[in-house]
């Protein structure tokens, strides 16, 4: 018992980086992925996000899209002490103890112009070594091993084969699951039949969930190919964010526009080609067709709620 509500703790801890308050209920606010230190607790059912001016430009677009009804509803800049925020939806807050987890889409997850940078001015990464020979001691060349050192895109090329993501064009990135336990570990969960797996636990084989989850990935994915917005951007390292709670309550939003780039205007993408650099293809539908296909599986293998 007590080992478990210490853990209980730990995992409140890491994962929260804010107690949110919301019609009177109060909840730690749950951060699955992105840099830590960029969230705080916003107005009454909002979160604030640091500033990023390509996200803010997202946002505005999107608030004009017909995708708006599946992302965060963006509610303008915030100055606080001396930092600009974006004023973001809650989420979460219409959940009881919810179940959260965030699957970051595409084939890829660095932009083309991260690895012109790279080329032109290679900086060397100490702490992605670090991350990297911690969950392959071998994935280092000799020549990284004798620097302790790797550049980015090495390290993010490196991280997206290692995961699901050039595989199939997603990747869980974090699951929090409804009695506080959480995970990130999933740098290594590449095959189709790991990330089932990993997806069946999240759901707990609850048909009722899986049947609302892919009703709106549908909604999702037949409006992003109508959208203009979806047409005219490269979506590189945005996410796909599931909450669901014990009545069942369950949505889907798009997330995290902080490397959504407008496409040249000589280029056009069906984000679904394989990637080849100057052709700006994110993988994005390949990922999701491989998500609603794990997904419609699973519910057709698993029984319904009682
Ligand atoms: C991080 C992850 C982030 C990336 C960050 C990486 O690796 O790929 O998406 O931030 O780069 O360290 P991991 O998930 O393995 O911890 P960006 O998407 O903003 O580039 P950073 O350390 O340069 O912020």
């Amino acid at each position: 018992k007590k080992t478990s509500s210490w853990k209980k703790i730990r995992n409140i801890v890491h994962w929260s980086p804010f107690i949110q308050q919301f019609k009177r209920h109060r909840y730690p606010w749950i951060q699955l992925a992105g840099h830590q230190g960029n969230f705080h607790a916003g107005d009454p059912g909002a979160v604030l996000k640091k500033y990023d001016p390509r996200e803010q430009k997202a946002f505005v677009s999107l608030m004009k899209d017909i995708l708006r009804p599946y992302v965060p509803e963006y509610r303008g800049m915030v100055s606080k002490n001396a930092d600009q925020y974006l004023q973001l939806q809650d989420l979460l807050c219409e959940f009881d103890s919810p179940c959260v987890m965030d699957i970051k889409m595409g084939t890829r997850t660095y932009l083309e112009e991260e690895l012109l940078k790279a080329r032109e001015k290679p900086k060397l990464r100490k702490d992605m070594y670090q991350k990297m020979v911690e969950v392959d001691p071998s994935a280092p060349t000799v020549e990284e091993h004798k620097l302790q050192a790797v550049i980015k895109p090495r390290y993010m090329q490196w991280r997206d084969e290692m995961s699901s993501s050039v595989d199939l064009g997603f990747r869980i990135e974090g699951i929090k699951k409804m009695d506080g336990a959480s995970s990130k570990n999933f740098k290594k969960t590449k095959t189709r039949n790991e990330v089932k797996e990993a997806l069946s636990t999240f759901v707990s084989h609850n048909q009722t969930l899986l049947g609302k989850y892919i009703r709106r990935l549908k909604a999702i994915l037949v409006t992003q190919e109508e959208s203009e917005f979806f047409k005219s951007h490269e979506l590189i390292g945005s996410s796909l964010l599931f909450v669901h709670d014990k009545s069942n309550n369950a949505n889907v939003w798009m997330i995290d526009f902080g490397k959504t780039e407008p496409l040249p205007s000589d280029v056009t993408v069906n984000h679904r080609s394989t990637w080849q650099e100057g052709n700006h293809e994110d993988g994005y539908l390949f990922g999701l067709d491989n998500l609603l296909s794990i997904l419609k599986e699973l519910e057709s293998s698993s029984s319904p709620a009682e």
